[in-house]
């Protein structure tokens, strides 16, 4: 193709895009900034491949290079988590647990796990997601006193509702998850233990969270965010789900695999198997927790009083009793800062408009930030809700946010 078929009005989009993401603070929990070699792969010649099956089983022709490319992927994975299998398949985070369910479960069979407006996630037995319509989920959730979780209470609801499944892991839970209790647990009441470790999946490579892989049967975790890879999702589990996992993934619940995603997936397993992916780990925890003081200073309540790992969730009643999550959200966009607004447990408000924000370190700590720029974002974010009804204070902060983003490019050149 000539270089003036170039496609311009698209092009130019995707140029703002990273205009946007570069001059702009990335605090949503759930993205990250992946590395070059990563962006490579995924826009690689893997994309034109069909290649419905797995390594050595594949329906179409030509996929010997593809099968090195999905082996090594697998391979990786297994090494990164010390796991006994991986699928590298799924499409998505929602996709692998939908496979989980579909490996493991009979439809209306009994599964524990956590409500979403405490933290949970929609797959985790929503009523407006296939998992909350096909599987009878019974919900847990954090206690009103400490806003954790209390292992004693999963237990006894474990104990009453005997279920077949018990889903651990979260979105929006700032404390860790301890697999440990929940393995006791599950053996007590004869369930199979899952965990969803999509947020803190990079936090367990590189060694800044228990890994929940000794413990559960089975661990499904996005590669997108703590991470640091691209957009998709992995199942990992011990040899005895091995078969029946591959077979709810494909031909259960997808059809051909992307495996130029798959292919940068192999690069985000190494890149997090490096020395240097620990100190990242570690330094997301610490920007996270320099952020939440910081916030608290401002007037946040800050749930659950601080945070353990890469994000916090903030109660915004404290700062201004009108001001709603859905408000903050908008108005700390137009300043620069983009976040997420979140239901805080119990919310009195609803889903679309919330109590509360969502903020994480994964992004900014992938830049170069380290604490004294936390407390340069705590004082944007403090600053900018407090002039929220000036378009003049916001453009300020928009600026000044601009010129801290200029210090940490994503991707320098
Ligand atoms: N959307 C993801 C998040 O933001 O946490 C979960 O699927």
């Amino acid at each position: 193709m000539s270089p003036a078929s170039r496609d311009e009005e698209l092009f130019s989009i995707l140029d703002r895009e990273l205009d946007r993401q570069s001059t702009t603070l990335q605090l949503i929990a759930s993205e990250n900034f992946t590395s070059r070699a990563v962006l490579e792969a995924t826009g690689s010649v893997l994309t034109n491949k069909y290649a419905e099956g797995y390594p050595g089983k594949r329906y179409y022709g030509g996929n010997q290079l593809v099968d090195e490319a999905e082996e090594l992927a697998r391979r990786r994975a297994m090494e990164l988590f010390g796991a006994e299998h991986a699928n590298v398949q799924p499409h998505a985070g929602a996709n692998a647990n939908m496979a989980v369910y579909l490996a493991v479960l009979k439809p209306g069979d009994t599964v524990l796990g956590m409500r979403l407006d405490q933290g949970g996630h929609l797959t985790h037995g929503s009523p407006v997601n296939a998992s909350g319509q096909l599987y009878r989920f019974v919900s847990y959730g954090v206690t009103e006193s400490d806003e954790r979780l209390d292992y004693d209470q999963i237990r006894d609801l474990a104990k009453a509702e005997r279920p077949r499944l018990i889903v651990a892991g979260a979105t929006a839970y700032p404390r860790v998850i301890d697999p440990e209790p929940l393995r006791r647990i599950a053996d007590e009441v004869g369930a199979l233990f899952m965990f969803d470790a999509a947020h803190v999946a990079g936090l367990v490579a590189g060694g800044a969270h228990p890994s929940p892989v000794p413990e559960a049967d089975i661990v499904t975790f996005t590669t997108h965010k703590t991470l640091r890879g691209p957009r998709g999702g992995c199942i990992l589990s011990t040899a005895e789900h091995a078969k029946a996992i591959d077979k709810a993934i494909f031909p259960g619940l997808q059809g051909g695999p992307l495996e130029h995603v798959i292919a940068a997936k192999a690069v985000a397993f190494r890149e997090a198997a490096q020395p240097e992916f620990k100190e990242y780990a570690a330094q997301i925890v610490r920007n996270a927790r320099a952020l939440a003081e910081a916030l608290a200073a401002e007037g946040f309540r800050i749930v659950s009083g601080g945070t353990d790992n890469h994000l916090m969730l903030l109660d915004l009643r404290s700062f201004d009793t009108e001001l709603s999550g859905k408000e903050a959200q908008e108005k700390l966009d137009r300043a620069g800062i983009t976040l997420n607004k979140n239901q805080i447990p119990g919310d009195p408000r609803s889903p679309f408009v919330t109590s509360g924000l969502r903020v994480g370190t994964a992004a900014v700590t992938t830049t170069g930030m380290q604490e004294p720029e936390m407390a340069q974002v705590a004082a944007f974010m403090g600053r900018a809700l407090r002039g929220r009804n000036s378009d003049q204070e916001l453009s300020a902060v928009r600026e000044e946010v601009a010129v801290l983003c200029s210090k940490f490019p994503p991707y320098p050149n």
